[in-house]
């Protein structure tokens, strides 16, 4: 790389400009050819190396700190190489997380909020991002179904720190005084959910202080949810799931909140994975009933493309959120300032500083429009289809289930030859349960595709395969099936 100096001779250094304008072009080049890689299909999803490898150092490529100041040829070449052995997550035929894709407008938001390098939580330093949020969040309630009097929200890191907000806000609800008093002031609460909900809300239990045995884990049919009773326990909250994790199955959320009514529950909706279909005239029926939610967990970051990491909790109460967080630091959230200072949200967040996670979903949405987002979901759930078509074409793969998925995600398992004339039993399960992980780490040495396995419950381990990257086509799918059973051959 042409750019001969050091980190000193940058911007702020007087005359610095010349050498941080080579510097930055040198590394969109590096950005650039990354881009242009991840969505070659003869490029690699990963160069895989084990962490020994990688600590160890390759060709050049150390991870140990320096006591003297590397080159900025150096910086360069440790920005190609941390990209050269990472996971090109854009790529058609990374398959792995429900996050994926590698969008430019979105890239470009990122690289604004960075440039920008403010903070969250006041209006004085975040007027634009502020009011950015603002719009969005007002947006997405009046897709949820809320009205205008309706309806908070903030941007948070992730869906489990989305669904915790929401357990947060459902016990201080009920029970306010729980800030000041803590848990010894009140019942033992207990909450609900699916057995196929996100182990967030266990977690969250857990972090709160209720206890991850006080989460009634309700069992599922095949795809749907349903309440039992619980005793003996205050039960308060109901999580409900639209697209779950790993079936992509949504919960019915009208059933639920009739009981919630029934009996004063506070009803969660966590659509972080479901929320995206929303966007589409198509699919947000599956959603029906979302707008009794008393909050929605919706991650843009998955179905919509957004790069990591944007999340949203959504709050039907106004006030809410501030109530139950605020704590006033006077060197931050001082009454006197010479604005309107309901524009300093920050109290109603659990942290104090604050990622701008809003701006390059806001640039999305311009660059697109909602119109967009719901042809992009469109499409992954058509290629869902085209997989589930594909699979239930063939003898040597079996799906999961026998419906149509829901949402994008495709459940299956791999019959290798050997396999194939076994009688269905224990014997033929334990084989069956070794054969996505040994795929699976074959996948991640050739590097030629990567997706994800899991048991559950009952089901030995089995392949999940999801669409959330627009640049996936059917092409990539056949690609799919035809390595792994060339990689699972025997
Ligand atoms: N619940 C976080 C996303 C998990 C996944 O990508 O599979």
């Amino acid at each position: 790389y042409v750019c001969v100096g050091v980190d000193t001779d940058l911007l702020p250094a007087s005359g610095g400009e010349e050498m941080t304008l080579g510097f930055l072009q040198e590394l969109v080049k590096i950005l650039f050819g990354y881009i242009c890689k991840s969505s070659q299909r003869s490029s690699k999803v990963l160069d895989f190396h084990h962490p020994h490898q990688l600590k160890d150092g390759l060709e050049g490529f150390s991870l140990n700190l320096p006591d003297q100041p590397e080159t900025l040829e150096q910086i360069l070449v440790d920005c190609r190489d941390t990209l050269k052995y990472g996971v090109s997550t854009g790529h058609p035929r990374f398959f792995n997380q429900l996050s994926s894709g590698l969008d430019v407008i979105g890239v470009a938001g990122e690289w604004l909020t960075s440039t920008a390098n403010t903070n969250m939580f006041t209006y004085e330093v975040s007027p634009v991002f502020l009011l950015m949020e603002e719009i969005l969040l007002r947006k997405m309630q009046s897709i949820v179904g809320w009205s205008d009097d309706d309806g908070d929200g903030i941007f948070c890191p992730g869906g489990t720190i989305s669904n915790l907000y929401s357990i947060l806000l459902a016990r201080y609800h009920f029970y306010p005084e729980v800030k000041t008093r803590g848990m010894g002031a009140l019942p033992q609460l207990a909450l609900f959910t699916s057995e196929h909900s996100h182990y967030s809300v266990k977690k969250s239990a857990a972090v709160l202080g209720i206890g991850s045995e006080n989460v009634a884990v309700v069992k599922c049919d095949e795809r749907w949810a349903y309440l039992l009773s619980l005793q003996g326990l205050v039960p308060f909250y109901v999580n409900a799931t639209a697209g779950t994790t790993v079936y992509g199955a949504f919960d019915p959320l009208n059933d639920i909140a009739d009981i919630c009514h029934r009996h004063t529950l506070w009803m969660h909706v966590d659509a972080a994975w479901g929320g995206g279909l929303l966007m589409s005239d198509r699919h947000r029926m599956k959603l029906q009933g979302i707008e009794r939610a008393c909050s929605v967990t919706w991650n843009p970051h998955k179905m919509m493309g957004v790069p990591l990491q944007c999340s949203a909790i959504l709050v039907k109460k106004k006030g809410l959120l501030k109530e139950c967080n605020e704590f006033c630091a006077e060197y931050l959230f001082q009454m006197d300032k010479p604005y309107n200072v309901s524009y300093d949200t920050g109290d109603k967040s659990i942290q104090c500083g604050r990622h701008v996670d809003a701006f390059k979903l806001w640039l999305m949405w311009k660059a697109k429009g909602s119109e967009g987002f719901g042809t992009q979901v469109n499409k992954c759930l058509e290629n869902a289809e085209y997989l589930y078509d594909q699979l239930q074409m063939r003898t040597d793969f079996e799906l999961v289930f026998k419906d149509k998925p829901e949402h994008s995600n495709v459940c299956f398992w791999y019959i290798p030859p050997s396999l194939r004339g076994l009688p269905l039993g224990t014997e033929r399960d334990k084989r069956l349960h070794q054969v996505a992980p040994q795929i699976k780490g074959r996948m991640m040495e050739k590097g030629s595709v990567l997706i994800g396995y899991q048991p559950l419950g009952d089901k030995v381990n089995f392949f999940r395969c999801v669409f959330s990257n627009p640049a996936t086509q059917q092409e990539d799918i056949d690609f799919l099936l035809d390595e792994i059973v060339w990689l699972g051959h025997d």
